[in-house]
């Protein structure tokens, strides 16, 4: 996340992006076949989506960007490696994939992927998302709310944060095999944050199933924060009285706060948060204050100093 400096940006995918382009008109015109799609190698198409309010208007980031610029240092800290090193992911091991819930519930428990995402519809939702780095993309996620999952666990009175744990598998994610992060890859968020309704569990994107460079089978996406609160592959959710130490945090506790709300006013403490760079674009654009969702969660925030709360 933090090791390189600005990267190799490639020419604006257009083919990509006419394709994607192609399928919004296709999903408008109630046509259920996907074959106007671009294909993930792998990954199965998700039928059935429901067309969320949730989305801006703003040009999807093309699949290829999407599925092979990415931050997962479970598989390395270049952003090329995820897509280098995950096609081998899921071949070794066989699904389901299990999440536990536990802490500050009544009704604690493992469960399937397949269970905990089967009850709810699954809906697409067009978000920023915004590095801490300073790129941002515009992502068509597929998932469900989460808040929608965790009230199936019943949290407590008790239960004021959520945690997040990625899988530990250093077999499968060869990052896990040095010492770059403290695994597991761990974040938190507020209780109210993590329901509220923006906060999504994503299943998949470009109207498919998540392939694991972009955390499959489960991830979360957190649209008012930097990128980084967006944890990927999760294997446990925990409901706590205290915030969660999360991996950043341990990682560099200077540069990375708990709450990570994307804020052009507090700077990180190398380079400026004012601007962004658009993935796939040459100009910079200016950074929205939560990312551009200020006036649905900047409530959530009323009389805290989010200089000191960073
Ligand atoms: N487990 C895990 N989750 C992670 C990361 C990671 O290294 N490990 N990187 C984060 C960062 S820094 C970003 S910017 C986003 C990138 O998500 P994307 O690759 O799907 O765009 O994933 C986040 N989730
Ligand atoms: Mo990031």
């Amino acid at each position: 996340m933090l090791l390189r400096t600005q990267p190799r940006l490639r020419e604006s995918e257009v083919t990509d992006k006419s394709l994607w382009l192609d399928r919004r008109r296709f999903l408008a015109l109630g046509a259920a076949a996907a074959s106007a799609w671009p294909a993930l190698a792998g990954a199965g198409p998700l039928p059935g989506l429901i067309r969320s309010p949730y989305r801006i208007d703003e040009a999807a980031t093309p699949l290829k960007d999407v599925t092979h610029y990415n931050n997962f240092y479970e598989f390395g800290t270049d952003k090329s490696d995820p897509a280098q090193m995950a096609p081998s992911f899921f071949g070794a091991v066989p699904k389901p994939w299990m999440v536990t819930v536990s802490g500050e519930c009544a009704k604690p428990g493992t469960v399937s992927y397949d269970d905990l995402i089967k009850p709810h519809k699954l809906e697409e939702r067009i978000y920023r998302l915004r590095c801490v780095e300073a790129w941002s993309m515009v992502i068509p996620w597929v998932g469900v709310p989460l808040a929608d999952v965790l009230k199936r666990f019943e949290p407590n009175s008790k239960a004021k944060y959520v945690e997040f744990t990625t899988l530990v598998d250093p077999e499968r994610f060869p990052g896990q095999r040095r010492g770059t992060l403290d695994w597991p890859y761990v974040e938190g968020l507020r209780l109210d944050e993590a329901m509220h309704p923006l906060t999504l569990l994503a299943v998949g994107l470009y109207g498919e199933e998540l392939l694991p460079q972009n955390g499959a089978p489960i991830r979360l996406v957190v649209p008012w924060k930097y990128g980084f609160k967006s944890i990927k592959s999760i294997v446990g959710i925990r409901f706590g009285e205290t915030p969660a130490r999360t991996t950043w945090m341990k990682s560099a506790p200077r540069e990375y706060g708990f709450y990570a709300n994307v804020n052009p006013q507090v700077d990180h403490p190398r380079w400026s948060q004012g601007k962004e760079r658009r993935i796939g674009e040459f100009l910079k654009r200016d950074t929205l204050a939560f990312n551009g969702y200020a006036d649905q969660v900047a409530g959530l925030y009323s009389g805290m100093d989010l200089a000191v709360n960073y």
